[in-house]
């Protein structure tokens, strides 16, 4: 048997899948998209039907990096409909699980292209773009700044350098929400097999940007349908079909996400800080009041923002805070007073020397 290609795209489907497909698994198996994650059982599609699978066997792990989220692919075998293998990801969303520092809760994986939506008035914050960029980075998903409310803004123009002087490779598009052909530009990133993900404060135009693309409504909680069969429950999905043939994350896990473990993603959004840094005396300068500070030299020459150097210690602590047990906090802290300790005696002999 061979694979209907065509419906397994409409569940965003592509080619870095299909690749990992070896000669027996093409013949025997069929991909299946996890489109919730409910206690214990998933709902999965082939992109022709919908059905809930319950977890057994290998799939249950302790390690939770390995296991099913939404937007992942499992192969299922054709014979007997069993649980063969999950594919490898091509990007993924995880958080901080609430109340333990180093465990985390898979968001969601497989996402192309997450919008971070903020909108042209006082909402608007470069400290908080910065923040999404750092979670975009982390999981490996291209970051597209939509900026809304632009129909009732004077200053669009504005708002756009601002995010610009974040990164100016950084794609920005202004819209209005409220108006559908407005939001052509987003088009662009919901192509057939594109999967897609929405992030920003409350308020901002997700909602209304869901709406404008075409996104089925879905109602909160479980909603109960009669059918000739009797009451069941209609259970929530966290991949929505959009008209232009691309897929839409939609969990409420996506709006919860913290910084954890991504100080590659903090370091990637900050480049620019850490390139000058290489060139601070110490190798871990915190760049205070510490002599031979390049970061410090850079903020007086106007090179850099004491506001932008201020971001990237908050979120690097952040990152720091939730990434780390408490063991390891206790143990980084002695680390951290006695490099401390050590660069005030140092700047305090250098002082003594002039
Ligand atoms: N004029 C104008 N109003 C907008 C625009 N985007 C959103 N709105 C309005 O702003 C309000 C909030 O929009 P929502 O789409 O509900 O915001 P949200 O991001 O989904 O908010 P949460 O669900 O709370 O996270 C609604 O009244 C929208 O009609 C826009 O571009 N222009
Ligand atoms: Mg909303
Ligand atoms: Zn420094």
């Amino acid at each position: 048997m061979s694979l209907n290609i065509n419906s397994l795209t409409t569940i965003g489907w592509e080619p870095f899948f299909q690749q990992q497909l070896d000669e027996n698994e093409w013949e025997n198996t069929t991909p299946h998209r996890v489109l919730a994650v409910h206690r214990g059982q998933l709902i999965l599609s082939n992109g022709e039907s919908e059905f809930p699978f319950t977890l057994s066997g290998k799939m249950i792990t302790s390690d939770r990096l390995a296991q099913s989220t939404v937007g992942d692919w499992l192969l299922l075998s054709n014979e007997d409909q069993k649980f063969v293998r999950q594919l490898n990801r091509k990007s993924l969303f995880k958080r901080k699980a609430a109340g333990s520092a180093n465990v985390h809760q898979l968001v969601a994986a497989n996402v192309n292209t997450l919008f971070i939506v903020t909108s042209c008035n006082d909402e608007f914050s470069s400290a908080r773009l910065e923040r999404y960029l750092a979670v975009a980075h982390d999981a490996e998903v291209e970051p597209v700044v939509v900026l809304t409310k632009a129909d009732l803004c004077d200053t669009v123009s504005d708002y756009v350098s601002q995010v610009r002087a974040l990164d100016d490779l950084l794609m920005v598009e202004t819209v209005n929400a409220l108006d559908p052909c407005s939001l052509d530009p987003l088009k662009a990133w919901c192509k057939s097999g594109q999967t897609i993900a929405l992030m920003g404060s409350s308020g901002v135009g997700k909602s209304t940007i869901a709406n404008g693309l075409g996104a089925p409504e879905q109602k909160t909680g479980d909603i109960r349908e009669d059918d000739k069969k009797g009451r069941h429950t209609t259970t929530h999905r966290s991949l929505l079909p959009l008209k232009s043939g691309a897929i839409l994350v939609d969990t409420p896990g996506m709006r919860e996400l913290q910084l954890t473990d991504c100080e590659e993603g903090v370091s990637s959004v900050f480049s620019d800080i850490e390139e000058i840094a290489e060139n601070c005396r110490f190798n871990d300068c915190k760049h205070n009041e510490e002599p031979g500070c390049a970061v410090h030299l850079a903020i007086e020459n106007g090179e850099i923002d004491q506001r932008r150097l201020e971001s990237y210690r908050k979120l690097m602590a952040e990152q720091f805070r939730n990434s780390a047990t408490l063991a390891q906090r206790r143990q980084k802290d002695k680390e951290l007073s006695k490099f401390y300790s050590k660069t005030l005696k140092e700047s305090h002999k250098l002082k003594g020397m002039t």
